[in-house]
């Protein structure tokens, strides 16, 4: 699929669907997200609002209404919660969806493309990589905060955009069918990798098993946690949760554990050098204490053991999504190289192995954060 679109007349025609009054200076592509594509559109008058213009990938959200719809009904729940708070400010710390003329949140152009455009939070800054405690604690805050904001929110008016997004079992079958599908011939390059996440494929279920027992309840979450879906201000204090197409019902495991993914890791998620991948503990030890000084206040005692859980599944499930789109001809992920999909499975499956031989020091730590 092609992900990239060339910048031009197309990208000012599309703007002027939208109920912006500013003069748009050049548009420039912007961030490092692997699914829709971003483009920051400028105004000329520095003082004026910025815009954020995106094409929603729907490919991978089929249900564009349903999808913007939810993104409306969790951004208006943020606002009028964080409008009650003191000192809050509910347009910097939550996302404003820009509408169309017609009045949608949503623009469908005649090629089919779906557009959306949000302000844009001036002075702050995504991470792919994080380099602070800092910065890895106000990470921990801002997601605990999403969750705790979003524990009253009427579970009906969030729909599954993905559905079974983190359900392993699902996504372990798809590995399967596109194993014996081998369409485009890559199988006999992988059978390392494949051994490796067949020796954990039982013990990765746990969490799905504890939430079919009723011991883990379901939540609205946000299941894309990875760092650079937190925006920080200029003092590298958390701003503002996004990239909110897959907030949906799900255990807060996931989160936590897709977040200590990106945190823990010394590398990046498609590191090369393998021998270089290795743990940040006081990273971990940083997010944790953020994120428990924000979500205390609602998760049970079988949540936060479960917490580990999801540091060891969401590297292994990312694992197998990178692997089957790689086995599939990478139709899912934007790749940047021929064999990126490979990368980044072998890169996580180092991880998820640090990760395992290094549980009781991680488990050590939230137990000792938790009873602080
Ligand atoms: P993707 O689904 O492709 O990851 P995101 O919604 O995460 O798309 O956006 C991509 C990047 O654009 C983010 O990582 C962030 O750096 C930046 N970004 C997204 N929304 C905003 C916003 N409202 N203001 C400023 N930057 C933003
Ligand atoms: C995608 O959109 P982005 O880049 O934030 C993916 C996540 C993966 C992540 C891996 C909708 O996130 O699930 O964890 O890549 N998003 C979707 O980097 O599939
Ligand atoms: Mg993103």
């Amino acid at each position: 699929m092609d992900h990239i679109i060339p910048i031009n007349a197309r990208i000012f025609g599309l703007i002027s669907e939208f109920k912006i009054d500013a003069k748009i200076a050049p548009v420039e592509p912007f961030g490092s997200g692997h699914i829709n594509d971003t483009y920051r559109i400028i105004n000329s008058d520095a003082k004026g609002v910025d815009y954020l213009l995106q094409r929603i990938n729907h490919h991978v959200f089929n249900d564009v209404p349903a999808l913007m719809q939810n993104l409306l009904n969790v951004t208006n729940h943020l606002k009028q919660k964080l409008s009650l708070v003191p000192g809050a400010n509910t347009e910097k710390e939550v996302l404003t969806i820009v509408q169309t003329r017609q009045g949608l949140p949503y623009f469908k152009d005649k090629d089919g493309d779906y557009w959306r455009v949000f302000h844009f939070l001036k002075d702050t800054r995504s991470y792919d990589q994080v380099e602070t405690e800092k910065q890895a604690f106000e990470g921990g805050k801002a997601f605990g905060r999403f969750q705790a904001l979003l524990s009253d929110l009427d579970t009906s008016l969030v729909k599954d955009t993905i559905p079974d997004f983190h359900n392993i079992e699902f996504r372990l079958n798809k590995l399967r069918q596109a194993i014996d599908a081998n369409v485009v011939g890559r199988l006999n390059k992988v059978l390392a990798e494949i051994e490796f996440i067949k020796l954990r494929a039982a013990k990765m279920s746990e969490i799905l098993r504890l939430g079919r027992a009723g011991i883990l309840p379901r939540r609205i979450v946000h299941n894309d946690t990875k760092f650079n879906n937190v925006l920080l201000d200029s003092e590298d204090k958390a701003q503002c949760v996004i990239d909110l197409d897959t907030v949906m019902p799900g255990y807060v495991a996931y989160d936590f554990g897709d977040s200590i993914r990106t945190i823990i890791n010394t590398t990046a998620e498609d590191e090369t050098a393998l021998n270089q991948i290795g743990l940040n503990i006081p990273l971990f030890e940083a997010y944790t204490r953020g994120y428990f000084q924000q979500a205390i206040v609602f998760l049970t005692e079988a949540e936060i053991d479960s917490l580990l859980k999801g540091v060891l599944l969401l590297p292994y499930i990312q694992a197998v999504r990178f692997l089957t789109d790689y086995l599939e001809g990478d139709h899912y992920f934007k790749i940047h190289s021929r064999d990126h999909n490979l990368q980044r499975t072998r890169a996580q499956l180092v991880l998820v192995k640090k990760l395992e031989d290094n549980q009781e020091v991680l488990d050590h730590i939230i137990q000792k954060t938790w009873q602080h």
